[in-house]
């Protein structure tokens, strides 16, 4: 990767991803991109930024083109929770949005990265070690569209030669932007309402476990799977990865570690619980440490100090 094109940069997964490319690559060979450009933005003012809307596909590569990228982090998506509430528009924006950024990656031979998720699998996967080749039958069209996008980027890969390589993340949990709309959110909002209120009120019911990871490890993740060496993939689009399974209780029980006043109690969403239920339990992640060397450094307690610390900090 030596010049560097992200689309959704202003995203949860965007942010950081654009600030450590920024350090280890150089600011000026990162485009940072998104479809609006808010006054006063880190992301926006700290390097190279243009409007992308990435249905919009000759802008994309105009810009591309303008700055000879020759890798693609294609991020601009619509997550599972607001995708079941606008099924249309997240078959537009998160198919027709990939479609377009890898045909500019084919027209440029630009590396091309995609996270896809494990909103991919489905109530007939296996849900407990849940392996890199099984069963995906989603129920929601967050999950279609991830699915489609795997397959999509195989065909990319092997009828045109394109570098495209994928990731399966879990919930991401993180200090710096908020996510919008997953169903694992839940996972974030509790830290917020513990050091706001010492309490929340979660949306997910006690006992549904779900996979998740700090983003200080999904950063690493890409950058690690982008740098790997192409001979020793054997899977491309998308590679299981996982830090940590757990369920509301027992991210309640962590925190209560450090605010022992804190209290959780569960009213179940209808929707999102729906999702979390027909998602794994924990999923299973040999594929990617033996091809590429993925290695996850939080766990939650680990996760829990780091992230009760910095919001302490942030919104001191
Ligand atoms: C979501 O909840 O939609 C995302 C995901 C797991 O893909 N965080």
């Amino acid at each position: 990767m030596k010049k560097i094109l992200v689309t959704g940069c202003l995203g949860q997964i965007g942010t950081e991803l654009v600030t450590e490319l920024r350090k280890r690559y150089g600011k000026d060979n990162v485009v940072a991109s998104d479809i609006r450009k808010p006054e006063g933005n880190a992301i926006v003012e700290g390097g190279i930024f243009e409007i992308i809307d990435v249905l919009d596909k000759e802008k994309m590569l105009q810009v591309a083109k303008k700055y000879e990228v020759d890798t693609i982090v294609h991020l601009a998506a619509l997550l599972s929770a607001v995708a079941e509430a606008k099924p249309q528009l997240a078959w537009n924006i998160n198919m027709g949005g990939l479609v377009n950024a890898l045909e500019v990656a084919r027209e440029l031979n630009c590396k091309f990265f995609t996270p896809s998720s494990i909103g991919a699998f489905g109530p007939d996967t296996p849900k407990d070690s849940t392996p890199q080749d099984t069963i995906q039958r989603p129920k929601t069209m967050y999950g279609v569209t991830k699915v489609s996008g795997e397959l999509l980027c195989d065909y990319y890969h092997t009828k045109f030669g394109v570098d495209t390589r994928g990731v399966r993340f879990p919930g991401l949990i993180s200090y710096v932007a908020p996510p919008g709309g997953g169903t694992t959110d839940y996972a974030v909002d509790i830290y917020y309402e513990a050091l706001k209120n010492g309490k929340y009120t979660s949306y997910i019911d006690k006992g549904t476990y779900m996979d998740m990871m700090y983003m200080p490890d999904a950063i690493n993740a890409i950058i690690t799977l982008m740098e790997a060496d192409a001979s020793k993939l054997k899977h491309r689009n998308a590679f299981n990865i996982t830090a940590m399974s757990f369920e509301p209780s027992e991210i309640a029980a962590e925190i209560k570690k450090h605010i022992p006043e804190f209290e959780i109690e569960f009213k179940p969403d209808p929707i999102r619980q729906a999702i979390a239920n027909s998602w794994p339990n924990s999923i299973d992640c040999t594929c990617a440490k033996k091809e590429w060397g993925f290695k996850a450094e939080y766990d939650l307690a680990k996760m829990t100090k780091d992230m009760l610390e910095k919001l302490k900090e942030k919104e001191a």
